[in-house]
């Protein structure tokens, strides 16, 4: 495919490539990883009775150890093997398993059976020649639990390891991070200390989705990273880098591609979505708002108004959304959800932001199109989607009823205010079956309860979902989270799933906006 680049852009964007912090960390002992019924997805984590046993022992074919950093890291692992016995006879094979959480230690990969690929399992085979050695591993590593395997070594020796330290690295510098008044409750302190890593290690030389996968550029991360980002570490000058890279590298038809590459150079993914390329003008609307960057916003305007134009583009007669396959959108993962509904929501949030862009640039042609379109568009959902009966947004032939739907209408305002929050309190009186899988959705549905002025069950909500997740000891927030099915991944298997995950940050955003 095709895909229109613009070399300004991505030259601006690449000059703002940020340095990388590092830091070092070393594990604080060696644990065991237990098959338990009780614990989440089925592993629990002991300590073993004295942490720094295994710098003691002398491993030999089949041994191991597993080790904790007691935090989770994003960086690079070195660390330092001798010999022990009469002189090394044959090379050491080695094996290193990185996990960010129990199950990755516990369930052999060998056993993955997912549809994403088992590359980004996280492993490592080595042969080490000449001993003793310091080894440093070219790639970068996400992690907290580190499985040291013996292969082979020979009969006549054994393998003793002294010192293992994670390099780590971020774009994100913590000491930017204002601290929280002393009166907010501990358990939202630390649902945002954890939001705060969390947000720490996806920032990398771009705003990356998951440090362990994708490792990449997704806009509808993006945006929410960008929010978290405006009220803890002001890296404002990568979120000026992410736009630039999504502006200046698109798809043939201009649209703004979902996700980009960095390397071996920046370039656009041939995914595209609905919703994510119209989040190009709700990114550069919040980029705006925090940075007061004219001249930027002046420079992405003129792919912000494409954006919402290719969106118009897919409105039927009615004025209604509709999506196909080679249209699709992301709003959740969700196999069972009808997206038309929630896509013209999220049509008419981007609308109504590019209105005020173009207000802003006293663009008034384009202020005044985009405002037609928002009647035109807020008109066919309130015609065609609203069941006036239920009190419910349906979509699709079939009237789906789904959470997404509520809560995109709910974002884009389409009902008066008063309507709006009954719209909201109808969730959970009359609770749709189609429900909610990513913390991605979740974050929407926490926003709709703020702006309609719930901010009791906004709190509630964030408890029960991010609350939990801390319960389930997360150090970092996850990319799927659901509290009736811990074992849920999209993607056929949990040892998958990312377990550091961009759009999971959020809570940070809320506590810092709306609770400080
Ligand atoms: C997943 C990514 C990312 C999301 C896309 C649509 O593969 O991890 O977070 O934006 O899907």
């Amino acid at each position: 495919m095709e895909m229109t680049v613009n070399k300004e852009m991505v030259a601006v964007a690449e000059k703002l490539t940020p340095e990388l912090i590092q830091g070092a960390a070393e594990p604080k002992g060696s644990i065991e990883v237990i098959a338990d019924e009780n614990a989440i997805q089925g592993w629990r984590v002991e300590p073993k009775r004295d942490p720094q046993e295994w710098k003691e022992g002398a491993y030999g074919k089949g041994d191991s150890f597993v080790l904790d950093f007691g935090d989770h890291l994003v960086g690079y692992l070195s660390f330092s093997v001798r010999p022990v016995g009469s002189p090394p006879d044959a090379p050491l094979k080695l094996k290193l398993v990185f996990g960010e959480m129990p199950c990755e230690i516990g369930e052999p990969f060998e056993s993955y059976d997912g549809w994403l690929s088992s590359s980004w399992l996280q492993e490592e085979t080595m042969f080490v020649d000449i001993l003793p050695a310091e080894i440093k591993l070219p790639r970068r590593y996400c992690f907290r639990y580190l499985k040291v395997e013996v292969l082979d070594t020979s009969g006549k020796y054994k393998a003793a390891f002294d010192q293992f330290v994670c390099t780590t690295v971020t774009s994100g510098d913590v000491s930017k991070v204002e601290s929280l008044p002393e009166s907010l409750p501990e358990d939202l302190k630390l649902m945002d200390r954890i939001a705060v890593k969390t947000l720490q290690d996806c920032m990398q030389t771009v705003f990356e989705d998951g440090p362990k996968r994708d490792r990449r550029l997704w806009i509808g991360d993006l945006r929410l990273q960008a929010q978290a980002n405006y009220y803890s570490f002001r890296n404002d000058e990568l979120i000026k880098r992410c736009l630039y890279l999504f502006g200046g590298m698109r798809l043939e038809d201009g649209a703004v591609g979902a996700c980009i590459f960095e390397k071996p150079h920046p370039h656009v993914d041939d995914v595209r979505f609905f919703d994510y390329s119209l989040f190009f003008v709700a990114c550069l609307y919040d980029y705006y708002e925090a940075a007061e960057d004219r001249e930027t916003l002046e420079k992405l305007w003129p792919v912000a108004m494409k954006q919402l134009e290719i969106g118009i583009d897919k409105l039927d007669e009615h004025g209604i959304v509709k999506l196909g396959v080679s249209n699709g959108s992301f709003i959740d993962w969700q196999s069972e959800l009808n997206k038309e509904t929630p896509s013209q929501g999220v049509l008419i949030y981007c609308l109504k932001r590019g209105m005020a862009l173009a207000a802003t640039l006293g663009l008034e042609k384009e202020r005044a199109y985009i405002a037609d379109q928002i009647n035109r568009t807020t008109k066919a959902a309130l015609d065609h989607l609203w069941e006036n009966d239920l009190g419910v947004f349906i979509s699709g032939a079939d009237k789906q009823v789904s959470w997404a739907s509520q809560v995109w209408m709910a974002l884009a305002e389409v009902l008066p205010q008063e309507e709006n929050a009954a719209l909201m309190d109808r969730l959970f009186t009359q609770p749709p079956a189609i429900g909610m899988t990513t913390p991605y959705m979740f974050h929407h549905l926490i926003e709709a309860l703020f702006l309609v002025g719930h901010r009791d069950k906004a709190i509630e909500q964030m408890r029960a979902y991010w609350g939990e997740m801390v319960q389930d000891g997360a150090d970092t927030f996850w990319e799927l989270y659901n509290t009736e099915d811990k074992k849920l991944s999209p993607y056929g298997s949990n040892l998958i799933n990312s377990y550091c995950h961009a759009w999971s940050c959020t809570p940070t955003y809320f506590i810092r906006k709306y609770m400080i």
